[in-house]
């Protein structure tokens, strides 16, 4: 089995569906697995279709992708520990020693980039599916090679990937430039709602239940939206929580780099990247902004 974190990104996806590929190639048999799924913007990966959100154990062998912990998985995280042997591929700094296997490079810029290197590694065939897996993790991990932890290696991972005819602009067109009605409206809210603290350090914005359910949105709809809150002149964070249907409330964090949100994020149970972290608070969206803000108004 080979499984991915919980609320997905492309680059866990990438990753699960870049292996699968590879390894039912050499005639492996492969389980790819996604708790919560296939997010719409990724649907296209090649073989996402494939994706349970289950099996039945026990496996031989589990591979966690952009994830340290059977935590992370979510419910198929149960299978991940039965498991007779296990492999973590990760680009997070974790304290964790789950993993038989654990090939860990936090100065990755995405695990897709650490997931191309084993497959040369272990002289894998390269397709163009396998490809635009990794090229999509690369540049979804990177919003599309801008963020702070893209390193020239990156770049020349990605243009390997692009010689298997892996191609970068198509991908952020997908990934970053359609989005649904809802999610554009609910964007349009998040900006409304936007507020500045008074030293002017964060920025930050709510998106409420209520506005959830006039718009027909979910919480898919919020990817990307704390990019433009962090986009604030004179703002080192940016801040986007958000009231999830089963009251909890699901916080992001971006930070230009004065501040590392991961230790923050970590504080309220969640984890993360120094530059983009998130956490999941139990208590009302008003307690959740409260504490989140004042975290931050006492972190150097
Ligand atoms: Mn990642």
């Amino acid at each position: 089995m080979i499984t991915g974190h919980v609320t997905p990104d492309g680059d866990s996806l990438g990753c699960v569906l870049a292996l699968t590929h590879a390894l039912r190639a050499i005639g492996k048999e492969v389980t790819p697995l996604s708790v919560d799924g296939v997010p719409e913007i990724y649907r296209w990966l090649p073989g996402a279709d494939q994706l349970a959100a289950d099996a039945e154990g026990p496996f031989d062998l589990a591979i966690l992708c952009d994830a340290a912990t059977p935590d992370r998985v979510g419910d198929v995280g149960r299978l991940a520990r039965s498991a007779a042997d296990t492999v973590v591929i990760d680009h997070h700094a974790s304290e964790s020693e789950f993993g038989r296997v654990r090939v860990v490079n936090p100065r990755a810029a995405a695990t897709g980039e650490i997931v191309y290197s084993l497959l040369r590694h272990m002289r894998l065939p390269f397709t163009k599916d396998i490809a635009d897996c990794l090229l999509c993790a690369i540049v979804t991990d990177t919003g599309s090679f801008r963020f702070m932890n893209v390193t020239a290696a990156t770049f020349r991972v990605s243009a390997a990937l692009m010689h298997y005819g892996a191609c970068p602009a198509c991908i952020s067109e997908l990934v970053f430039e359609t989005r649904s009605l809802p999610s554009l409206k609910l964007l349009g809210r998040a900006l409304d709602a936007l507020q500045v603290t008074r030293d002017g350090r964060i920025s930050w914005t709510v998106i409420t239940a209520k506005d959830f359910a006039e718009l027909g949105a979910t919480d898919e709809d919020t990817e990307g939206i704390v990019t433009h809150v962090r986009a604030v002149r004179g703002t080192d964070v940016g801040v986007l929580l958000r009231e999830l249907p089963d009251g909890k409330v699901r916080v992001s964090l971006r930070s230009r780099r004065d501040t590392d949100v991961s230790v923050i994020a970590e504080r309220f149970g969640g984890g993360g990247h120094v530059a983009a972290a998130g956490c999941t608070l139990e208590t009302s969206l008003n307690e959740a902004v409260t504490s989140i803000l004042g975290a931050l108004n006492a972190a150097p």
